[in-house]
């Protein structure tokens, strides 16, 4: 039967616990984490498989810090693949070495090498999150970034009594590597996971799945704050507590204005910040992920569930079910979607630029591209204005930094190569794309508004794109074709969402925009791993500004070599 896990605050630090919500002093500081990345066997779904871990734990440490605070993390590589961890929302001003993503920011930690990340946490508070990026090891790879207010600080919103990380994730039962290989031999792709997981379990809906069922105790009366995170590899979830609404607080470590709603949406890399008020009849309550998924693909309805459970309720009684939108409910997505906005106050504004210096329109495609070591001759890809990303051999901000030519070019076009109807009758001509590690160059403080475009090459299909090193506010996002005229007009200036993560819609477009204040080697890229396995990615050299203090930091003495 379920176990009960009480809410914790700070299990592993406890001079940041408080009791109520009087915090015990800690100041701005340097807090030091170790990091061994170890193989470790765990068993789920009635199998046991090794699984690459930290320290042991799935999922693995949760890190505590405060705004301001510097965090010093020694990653050692005590496994048999190379390793990198991305700090995933941080936004490492100047300093890209400590970022994480492998051949762009760093050569990866190779086995039996550590290396450490050294961060300064300035102007975020929130839930952030932590995974390797490599290969698809954040499969099993990753944990909670809990940043909590200045001290003296509290939240723009009723303190809650207690709260509580929930990591969606995935679980495959055979060994993930193993499974990317065989989908990478046919040009296809790899075998779809075996479970969702809400902190690495799947829940009784799951074979052999009862005591790896996570729960929450509540007590009647009070109002507690969950710290959502979609860890999944390649789906976007729905996610729902049985007669209880969530009041989406936070988004992206950015407060929001406060909205209730029965179920929250949430994409691959995306967190999501919830109260809920324990104010119904003490029982058991189902909590639940499930994906959306509204394109021709095929369905995973694959549902995890954990349990939301009163205090002195006995595991014997039955959990009410929760309710879900459908796999299919788009209108419950774009709705959902709608209804976040900044919270822009004068403590907490959202700085959207109003001026655009560079406007960049980039169309997303899927693709069939020649392969000879494929069984079939040819492979599935993915391109971002027809370009499919091919990854470079040395991290590309060390090319960068040290002018090394040769590694990559910066002719990384700011439109498609000729303009179609994007979102017309399905496109199965032209499906080949040219490959190049091509980035676009952004001058230092400039504005940049950027338009992702869907497309209906192969098919259509929801991205999640993530930028790196920065913010940015999701100023339109809409269906079909992006119209420049109609849809500017539209925009939303005054109080957009600001994240790090904005799901594309299918067959649509979303405008974002941001101020490029931070220089370096800034990865975008789809948050479904297949689509980035596939190419679906490119990054930003933001160039230096002429003061002392504009300029990327010198690397790391202990940055990996290639
Ligand atoms: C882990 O599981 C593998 C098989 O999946 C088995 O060969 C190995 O002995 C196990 N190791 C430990 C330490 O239990
Ligand atoms: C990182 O951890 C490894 C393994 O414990 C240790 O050998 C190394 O000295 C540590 N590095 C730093 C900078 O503390
Ligand atoms: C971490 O970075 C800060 C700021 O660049 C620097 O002052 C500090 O010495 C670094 N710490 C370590 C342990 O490298
Ligand atoms: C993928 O799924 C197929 C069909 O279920 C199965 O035969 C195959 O062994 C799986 N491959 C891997 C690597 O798990
Ligand atoms: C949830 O919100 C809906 C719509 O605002 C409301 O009708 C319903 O009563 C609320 N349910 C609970 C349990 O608070
Ligand atoms: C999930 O999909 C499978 C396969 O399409 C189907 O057989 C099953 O009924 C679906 N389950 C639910 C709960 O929708
Ligand atoms: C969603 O899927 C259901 C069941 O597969 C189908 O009946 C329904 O028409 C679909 N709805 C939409 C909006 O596509
Ligand atoms: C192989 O290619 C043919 C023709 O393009 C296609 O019909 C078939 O589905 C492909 N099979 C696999 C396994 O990719
Ligand atoms: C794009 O294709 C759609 C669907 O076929 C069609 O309705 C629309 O008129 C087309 N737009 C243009 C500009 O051709
Ligand atoms: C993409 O580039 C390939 C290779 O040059 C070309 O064959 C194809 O027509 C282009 N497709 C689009 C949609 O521009
Ligand atoms: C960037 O430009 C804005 C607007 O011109 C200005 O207020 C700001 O100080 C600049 N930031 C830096 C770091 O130069
Ligand atoms: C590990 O990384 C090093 C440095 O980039 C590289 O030479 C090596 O081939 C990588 N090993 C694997 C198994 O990818
Ligand atoms: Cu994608």
């Amino acid at each position: 039967m379920a176990k009960t896990n009480n809410f914790s605050f700070c299990s592993l630090l406890p001079f940041l616990c408080f009791v109520g919500f009087l915090f015990i002093p800690a100041k701005a500081a340097v807090k030091s984490y170790q990091f061994d990345i170890q193989v470790k066997n765990v068993s789920r779904l009635c199998h046991s498989k090794p699984i690459v871990t930290v320290n042991g734990l799935f999922p693995g440490p949760t890190i505590y810090a405060r705004e301001g605070d510097t965090l010093l993390v020694n990653v050692t590589n005590h496994a048999q693949y190379n390793m990198s961890i991305h700090w995933h929302g941080l936004k490492q001003y100047r300093n890209g070495w400590a970022d994480g993503p492998a051949y762009i920011t760093q050569c990866p930690i190779k086995t039996g090498s550590s290396y450490t990340y050294n961060m300064t946490i300035t102007g975020q508070r929130g839930t952030l999150w932590w995974h390797a990026h490599i290969f698809w090891l954040r499969a099993t790879v990753y944990g909670a970034i809990v940043i909590l207010p200045k001290q003296g600080t509290g939240f723009p919103f009723p303190q809650p009594y207690r709260e509580a990380n929930l990591i969606l994730g995935e679980w495959w039962n055979n060994d993930v590597e193993e499974v990317v290989k065989q989908g990478n031999r046919l040009g296809l792709p790899p075998n779809m996971s075996d479970a969702h997981t809400i902190n690495g379990k799947p829940g009784p809906l799951f074979p052999c799945s009862e005591k790896h069922t996570f729960a929450v105790e509540v007590e009647q009366g009070k109002t507690y704050l969950l710290r959502i995170i979609n860890a999944a590899l390649n789906d976007e979830l729905f996610f729902a507590i049985a007669g209880h609404n969530l009041t989406v607080v936070e988004v992206d470590a950015v407060y929001t204005k406060p909205f209730t709603s029965q179920a929250i949406l949430i994409a691959p890399g995306q967190t999501t910040n919830v109260l809920v008020q324990a104010n119904q009849v003490p029982s058991r309550y189902f909590m639940a992920a499930r994906p959306f998924m509204d394109a021709p693909l095929s369905i995973d309805n694959k549902t995890a569930t954990a349990i939301l459970q009163y205090k002195g309720i006995p595991n014997s009684v039955l959990p009410v079910l929760s309710q879900l939108p459908a796999l299919n409910d788009t209108a419950f997505a774009l709705s959902y979607n709608g209804k976040l906005r900044s919270l822009n106050t004068a403590k907490y504004p959202a700085i959207v630029p109003l001026k655009v210096d560079r406007q960049l329109f980039y169309t997303i495609g899927l693709g069939i591209n020649q392969c000879t070591t494929c069984l079939n001759g040819t492979q599935l890809t993915a391109s971002l204005n027809n370009i499919t990303f091919v990854m470079p051999q040395v991290g590309l901000l060390q090319a960068h930094y040290f002018n090394t030519k040769g590694v990559f070019s910066t002719d990384f076009p700011d439109g498609p190569p000729t303009p179609f109807n994007y979102t017309g009758a399905p496109l199965t001509a032209n499906l080949g794309t040219k490959l190049g590690t091509r980035l676009s160059k952004i001058a230092f403080n400039s504005t940049v508004e950027l338009v992702l475009q869907d497309t209906n090459l192969l098919t259509v299909e929801s991205h999640p794109f993530h930028l790196h090193g920065y913010n940015f506010f999701i100023v339109g996002t809409g269906v079909g074709n992006f119209d420049p005229k109609k849809d500017r007009a539209k925009f939303n200036l005054m109080d957009p969402p600001e994240r790090n993560t904005v799901g594309v819609p299918t067959g649509g477009w979303a405008a974002i925009r941001f101020r490029a204040d931070n220089p370096g080697v800034w990865f975008m890229h789809c948050h479904l791993e297949l689509h980035t396995s596939w190419g679906l990615k490119t990054a930003f050299v933001v160039e230096n500004g002429k003061g002392s203090d504009q300029s990327v930091l010198p690397p790391p003495k202990d940055l990996p070599p290639c």
